[in-house]
């Protein structure tokens, strides 16, 4: 049985021609003129892009007292509606929890996903264990580790740690990432903020400004040098985190810059609505910042500073928004996108003139498959790479509401905005899976991918030559502290 797309006008990140697609076996096996297949799907006046990854989503996540609401039957089923056709999650292990564990907490959870996925090793705790499990984590094809440097006295871990874990990723060719925010003086700051009645989603906003962000990327990209590990910042919202993301680029050291379509879209004037519910609905980590910000994430993604868009997708319900009712540091951090994230970002990037259609899909595919291990098998249309395809509609219209959204949640932080741009078909490893707006999910058809190390070094201009010269950790140089 064979697929073919016909009549499109197919995109990758470099390239941009007239062709047919042809698909069996779940993969790419030719690309040309007049082909013939048992299934044929109408491309006419569309583009044919790599379906979307998106590397940065919380499905059914454990925080802040509850779990993430989308989990990954409802999270992917929104992936697909919006041209994504693979997710990156996160393990997370709870303090004293080994990541092998956790591993198989998330292979437990991801058994329902209707598209193809992937974790990071989140690092949240250091020890011996850690370091000799990480080996065995790369083995089963994960090969990106997170930190967290905000989330104190839960997720965080200290500088020690942190070097003691970039020198050891280092060292079996993974990618080093970060949650950049300095968490020791948000921490203060939320102190600060509620002493003075302060309790509203708007004190989330002044408790994590620009400059707590600007100070943790500054200071994870130093250590991620003195390491030798190439970095990956998710979630860069604000000048001042990808100013350091920017001169780090410029002095040759692999570090790469994630905005998320939210902070590239909405302001945080969100944080100062009458309405508490309107508000809080809208508080993450980080928060929405101001125009300013937003202009310089647009220009990085123009210049190639910044790397790839993501949506941090970590899904709470108004219920669960409410638990923060007169304490904002309770209120659950996290909000939606992974279906509105393409829609969205060619709307406001490529219908504005902003980014060319090859840039949006480096952005929103294939640079995420190169920076990750996963490309060409996926990222791209070519002979040979798993038919993970959007055929995207440019002139198809729709406004955001979350009366007809995939995701479990009551709203939706995009309501009302039209966007134009939109899925005509979205096929996962070559099945059809939405069709003009219509669900054809299959619960279970997602696969885990399994992916290779980067190997990318971090010595271009380093100054610290003696500390990256490929030689083991000593397990001796772990923190004796522990947890
Ligand atoms: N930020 C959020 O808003 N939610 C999940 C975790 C994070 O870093
Ligand atoms: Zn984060
Ligand atoms: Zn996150
Ligand atoms: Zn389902």
């Amino acid at each position: 049985m064979s697929t073919v797309i016909r009549n499109g006008t197919i995109v990758t990140h470099d390239l941009t021609w007239e062709g047919d697609v042809r698909i069996e076996g779940g993969r790419i096996v030719e690309i040309g003129d007049g082909l013939k297949g048992d299934t044929e799907l109408d491309a006419t006046g569309c583009y044919v892009m790599p379906g979307g990854i998106d590397p940065h989503t919380h499905l059914e996540m454990p925080f802040m007292g509850t779990y993430s609401a989308d989990d990954f039957d409802s999270g992917t089923r929104a992936a697909l509606a919006g041209g994504t056709t693979m997710v990156i999650d996160f393990a997370l292990p709870a303090p004293g929890q080994a990541p092998l564990d956790a591993l198989q907490m998330w292979h437990n959870k991801s058994t329902r996903a209707h598209c193809d996925y992937s974790y990071h090793m989140a690092v949240t705790w250091w020890s011996e264990q850690v370091f000799d499990q990480l080996p065995q984590v790369v083995a089963r094809g994960i090969t990106s580790f997170k930190h967290f440097l905000a989330y104190k006295g839960a997720l965080m871990v200290n500088d020690e740690e942190l070097f003691a874990s970039f020198r050891r990723v280092r060292e079996i060719g993974g990618v080093a990432m970060v949650h950049a925010e300095n968490g020791d003086v948000v921490a203060e700051l939320q102190r600060k903020l509620m002493a003075e009645g302060n309790t509203g989603p708007e004190g989330h906003a002044y408790s994590r400004p620009p400059q707590v962000e600007g100070e943790a990327t500054n200071r994870a990209i130093m250590i991620a040098d003195m390491a030798g590990v190439p970095l990956y910042v998710v979630h860069t919202s604000c000048e001042e985190s990808h100013e350091a993301i920017r001169r780090a680029r410029q002095q040759g050291k692999r570090v790469w810059g994630e905005p998320l379509i939210q902070h590239l879209t909405l302001d945080e004037a969100e944080y100062f609505h009458p309405d508490w519910d309107h508000a809080a609905r809208r508080v993450m980590s980080p928060p929405f910042r101001d125009r300013q910000h937003q202009d310089s994430l647009w220009a990085g993604l123009q210049a190639g500073s910044l790397s790839v868009v993501a949506t941090d997708h970590c899904a709470f319900t108004t219920e669960q928004k409410r638990y923060g009712v007169g304490d904002f540091t309770r209120i659950p951090n996290g909000t939606g996108g992974l279906e509105d994230r393409m829609p969205m970002l060619w709307t406001h990037g490529v219908a504005t003139g902003r980014l060319t259609p090859n840039e949006f899909v480096a952005v929103t595919s294939t640079n995420a498959a190169k920076i990750f291990g996963m490309y060409p098998h996926k990222g791209t249309i070519a002979v040979g790479a798993d038919a993970d395809i959007v055929v995207w509609d440019p002139q198809k219209s729709k406004t955001i509401t979350a009366a007809s959204q995939q995701s479990a949640i009551d709203y939706n932080v995009f309501e009302g905005k039209e966007v134009k741009g939109l899925p005509r078909f979205t096929l996962s490893r070559g099945r059809v899976m939405v069709h003009d707006g219509e669900l054809r999910g299959a619960e279970g058809h997602g696969q885990f991918v399994a992916r290779k190390a980067n190997g990318a070094v971090n010595t271009a201009l380093s100054t610290w030559k003696d500390l990256i010269a490929p030689q083991p950790v000593p397990r001796s140089g772990i923190p004796a502290s522990g947890v």
